[in-house]
């Protein structure tokens, strides 16, 4: 069994490399919900809809969330009405969003509509949100007018386009949050732990940010190994960069490694920074330099392939 920690995007991809690169060992995704949501009164989870919608083939690509092929005819209704469209739910989306709020309404914990929704879309993975308690990401914000505002995620990345300065984060929820039997189970019992390159902060801190987490990884950290999403001082996608910075942590590898130090033996650096190998292994952390920009499929289960061997070192 091998265990990822995932946000979105990033960790979709590097799912679809480790998925191809061996059908018979078992892969649990224990999954980001710091992002999760309510609009119009439906649940929505968008880094476990990205998982889901990229490892069944359904993305749309040019975005990297939602679905391809999609039309937009209730959002156009909606705005007609005068309802807030800022977070644009798609026509087929929403049934995703229906059928999990429903289920939710029923009484089916978050894990158990997770696995009716992947299992109908064929995922060959475990997708485990990181906890079915309730935590929300929050950001304090500073806009370009010099106006502070609290505000959720889902406002910061989409309404805001992650623009604002970020000052503070915080997981509401993460200090009482439970964990599911088969989180425990694939934490404890998983051969390797690896962290997706996914935003250190924004995807990954809401899942360390559950006290129970935290302690295992750290236990288990010579199993550990973390994909940086930063390469050559810049994200690969969203502001992970911007938010590293904004936290004291420098925005490279080096800043990654700085952030995981307790919680990983190996870090998997891009080979543009090769150059921070010598200040990454001074804090303990063994470096692997790799291609890690995931454009093909080969690179994909390259760098998956590279996870896995690079405990050897
Ligand atoms: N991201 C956007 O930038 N704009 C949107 O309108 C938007 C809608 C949306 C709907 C469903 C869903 O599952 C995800 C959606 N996302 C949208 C992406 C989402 O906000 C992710 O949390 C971010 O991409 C960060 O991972
Ligand atoms: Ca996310």
């Amino acid at each position: 069994m091998i265990t990822v920690l995932c946000g979105g995007v990033g960790a979709a991809k590097f799912l679809e490399g480790l998925i191809a690169l061996d059908q018979s060992q078992e892969i649990v995704a224990i999954t980001n919900v710091g992002d999760d949501d309510v609009m119009h009164g439906l649940y929505i989870c968008p880094d476990l809809d990205t998982i889901t919608y990229t490892l069944s083939g359904a993305v749309n690509h040019q975005t990297g969330w939602g679905l391809a092929n999609e039309s937009w005819r209730t959002m156009e209704r909606l705005k007609g009405l005068g309802g807030k469209v800022w977070f644009q739910l798609g026509d087929l989306d929403l049934a995703t969003h229906l059928f999990r709020s429903e289920r939710l309404r029923e009484g089916a914990t978050l894990e158990q509509v997770t696995k009716e929704i992947s299992d109908n879309a064929g995922l060959k993975l475990k997708l485990l949100p990181a906890t079915n308690d309730k935590i929300r990401t929050k950001l304090e914000l500073v806009h370009p007018s010099g106006e502070t505002e609290s505000t959720s995620f889902q406002e910061y990345f989409v309404k805001y386009q992650h623009k604002p300065i970020v000052k503070d984060v915080f997981y509401v929820g993460s200090k009482s949050a439970s964990l599911s039997p088969s989180v425990i189970e694939a934490l404890e019992e998983s051969e390797r732990i690896i962290i997706a390159p996914s935003n250190p902060i924004l995807s990954i801190g809401p899942i360390l940010a559950i006290p129970k987490i935290a302690e295992t990884i750290a236990r288990r950290r010579s199993d550990v190994v973390a994909i940086s999403p930063i390469v050559d001082g810049k994200a690969l996608k969203g502001p992970a960069d911007k938010v590293l910075e904004a936290f004291g942590y420098p925005a490279s590898a080096l800043g990654v490694a700085q952030y995981y130090r307790d919680y990983i033996s190996r870090l998997i650096i891009d080979q543009i920074d090769s150059n921070s190998i010598d200040q990454i292994e001074s804090l303990g952390v063994r470096v692997v330099a790799t291609n890690t920009i995931m454009t093909t499929i080969d690179s994909k289960i390259s760098l998956a392939a590279l996870a896995l061997t690079s405990y050897e070192r």
